[in-house]
């Protein structure tokens, strides 16, 4: 499996997922600064936004930190990352699962542009409507799921993690804690080895 990635972008989730799960990869830069980099032809079949993170294994190809950790959990069961289809708490990774691409980003991008928040209107809700809700997910943890790690904390504990980074997380220990809890986990820290040396 190819992994189209950059350093210090969204593709550090699938770099973390794909250090949790242990499985052989081959990483290919792409420097999204630079349109010589963007010309890669497998990238270009995988990414057809040009965006970062984006896989190819075999003839499987697609972009997008939340569909690639749906593939790569689904074809690596053994990984743990994804309840099996016929456990309960799939339904509750389900909705965590598209809740950093359809709730976090949008109303992250809302907050830092300043735009005037409007909950019933907007899908993602507000800002503040997606940090208590994320933070009622979270509630005792210590995960989304409870005690089972699973790759819904990759997606919402980069999330996690970048709006700390962008200074936005609220003062909430419960998201506070669950960030540390996320960027103590080894893989985590190899992921941002491998992008620090890059
Ligand atoms: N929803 C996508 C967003 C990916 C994305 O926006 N990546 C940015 C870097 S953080 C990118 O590749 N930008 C380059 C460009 O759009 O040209 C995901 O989560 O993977």
């Amino acid at each position: 499996m190819k992994l189209f990635w950059c350093p210090q972008t969204r593709s550090q989730r699938a770099l973390w997922l794909l250090e949790e799960a242990g499985v052989d990869y081959e990483r290919v830069l792409i420097d999204i600064r630079n349109p010589s980099s963007l010309r890669d032809p497998d990238f270009a079949k995988a990414s057809p936004m040009g965006k970062v993170p984006a896989i190819a294994d075999g003839e499987a190809m697609l972009a997008d930190s939340a569909a690639i950790a749906m593939y790569v959990a689904d074809k690596y069961p053994n990984t743990g990352l994804a309840p099996a289809t016929d456990d309960p708490a799939r339904a509750a990774y389900y909705w965590w699962m598209v809740f950093t691409p359809g709730v976090i980003e949008p109303a992250m991008a809302e907050k830092f542009s300043g735009a005037e928040p409007n909950q019933m209107r907007n899908a993602w809700g507000s800002f503040d409507s997606m940090i208590a809700t994320f933070e009622n997910g979270i509630g005792e943890g210590p995960w989304l799921l409870g005690d089972k790690f699973s790759a819904a904390d990759i997606l919402c504990g980069s999330s996690a993690c970048f709006l700390k980074q962008f200074d936005m997380l609220p003062d909430s220990k419960t998201l506070e804690a669950y960030a540390e809890r996320c960027m103590a986990r080894p893989a985590y820290q190899r992921a941002a080895e491998l992008s620090a040396a890059a």
